[in-house]
């Protein structure tokens, strides 16, 4: 019989719905955390579940899951399980977060939160009547965690940049401009609530709102759907890439999403922002780009660089100022000491896996992980102002307090 050292830390034992693109991500981030950083737990990936049991048994094997489930009612009721990890798609992250909470599992769940308001505000109620229990919940919000936008979120905080006056933020995508990809789940409204809006929008609302420090108070706004019927998916048996990967088959089928959403917006605080999503911008892969004015200087991030922050500092003598290139690879900056040595750099991944990282120690230590499903839920009632003023002519829409 084996037995644990003395020493050893807490498992912390997890399940995870879904295992597409998020799953597989997700996957990589639990195996890695606790090698790459001193996590008060140890993370085993125990079971992963998805309906197809050929398929979440060879998904499971790849990954380096211990077992598979294939009805999650029964995952999240198994005792050996203390975190549920939701990456399906968003039409059941409420049924699957709010039953997990109730189990007295800790959850983290992809984003956007909900597919509606009134589901992330059921979430919401879930999460803390858990938390008084100790159970900890964050939605997978995982651009906070690049480290080049953690240090920028650092340095306005310490005023760097003064007053926000302008924030600046698209998030470009390309993989869906051929009018015969296929109209997989991210393209139909009851799976995913919303198209470039909710699945890269979601990502530059939260990403400006944690940097600035502010919300956003109110939005006018278009969308625009440029190919409103596509091929539907060859069944594919659900494991593969659920992004341009799928083949085609022969039916076709409405897009009942936005391809792309355009808007401005106030900040509480007082600074305006203009902001871009869509899947349309032919060459570009994944631009998640934030440029923040300030009274003092300015920042600017585009995903594409990662590991690149600019920096205007605008009380220099301005016959020698200009941005300057931060590359975020310092021992000091966020997460990245755990890493490489300076200049050899992160990717997408990484980011993940900081998320893990402070998840495991949030529930390890027992303080609230960030962001909070409340956070998920303020991101989600701006998504629906976007869309609001959209069907209203871009009618300034403020932002619904909590009811
Ligand atoms: C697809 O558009 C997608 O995978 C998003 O769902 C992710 O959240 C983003 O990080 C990359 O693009």
């Amino acid at each position: 019989m084996t037995s644990e050292p003395a020493n050893a830390k807490p498992p912390l034992r997890v399940g995870i719905a879904g295992y597409a693109f998020m799953g597989a991500v997700h996957s990589q981030a639990w195996r890695n955390a606790g090698r790459f950083f001193d996590l008060p737990v140890e993370p085993r990936l125990q079971v992963l579940c998805g309906r197809n049991r050929a398929n979440a048994e060879a998904a499971a094997a790849k990954m380096g899951w211990a077992e598979v489930e294939t009805d999650v009612e029964r995952l999240i009721a198994r005792d050996d399980i203390d975190v549920i990890d939701v990456c399906t798609p968003g039409d059941s992250h409420a049924d699957i977060a709010i039953a997990a909470l109730e189990a007295g599992k800790h959850v983290l769940c992809e984003k956007p939160l909900a597919n509606t308001v009134a589901e992330a505000e059921a979430m919401v109620k879930a999460a803390e009547a858990a938390r008084a229990r100790g159970v900890r919940s964050m939605v997978a919000f995982n651009y906070r965690r690049v480290p080049a936008l953690a240090l920028a979120r650092r340095m306005v905080a310490d005023g760097r940049i003064g007053d926000i006056r302008h924030v600046r933020a698209v998030y470009l995508q390309d993989w869906i401009t051929d009018p015969e990809a296929p109209l997989g789940w991210r393209l139909q409204k009851e799976r995913a609530g919303s198209g470039a809006l909710g699945d890269i929008g979601a990502h530059i609302i939260d990403a400006t709102q944690y940097l600035t420090g502010q919300q956003i108070s109110g939005v006018s706004a278009l969308t625009e759907t440029f190919v409103k019927e596509r091929p539907l998916p060859a069944d594919s048996g659900g494991a593969v890439s659920d992004l341009a990967g799928a083949s085609a088959g022969a039916a076709r089928g409405p897009v009942t999403v936005d391809d792309a959403a355009l808007w401005t917006a106030r900040f509480s605080g007082g600074a305006i922002g203009s902001f871009e999503a869509t899947r349309f911008a032919a060459g570009r892969k994944n631009a998640m780009r934030v440029e923040l004015n300030g009274s003092k200087g300015s920042l600017a991030f585009d995903f594409e660089a990662m590991n690149e922050l600019w920096f205007h500092d605008h009380t220099e003598d301005a016959e020698y100022a200009g941005f300057r290139r931060i590359l975020a690879t310092e021992p000091g900056h966020p997460y990245a000491g755990a890493w490489w040595p300076p200049g050899h750099g992160l990717g997408y991944e990484h980011t993940f896996v900081h998320e893990i990282r402070d998840f495991a120690t949030a529930i390890g230590e027992g303080t609230d992980p960030e962001p909070s499903f409340a956070d998920g839920l303020r991101v989600g009632r701006v998504l629906a102002a976007v869309e609001s003023s959209a069907a209203n002519d871009s009618r300034f829409t403020p932002i619904a307090e909590a009811s």
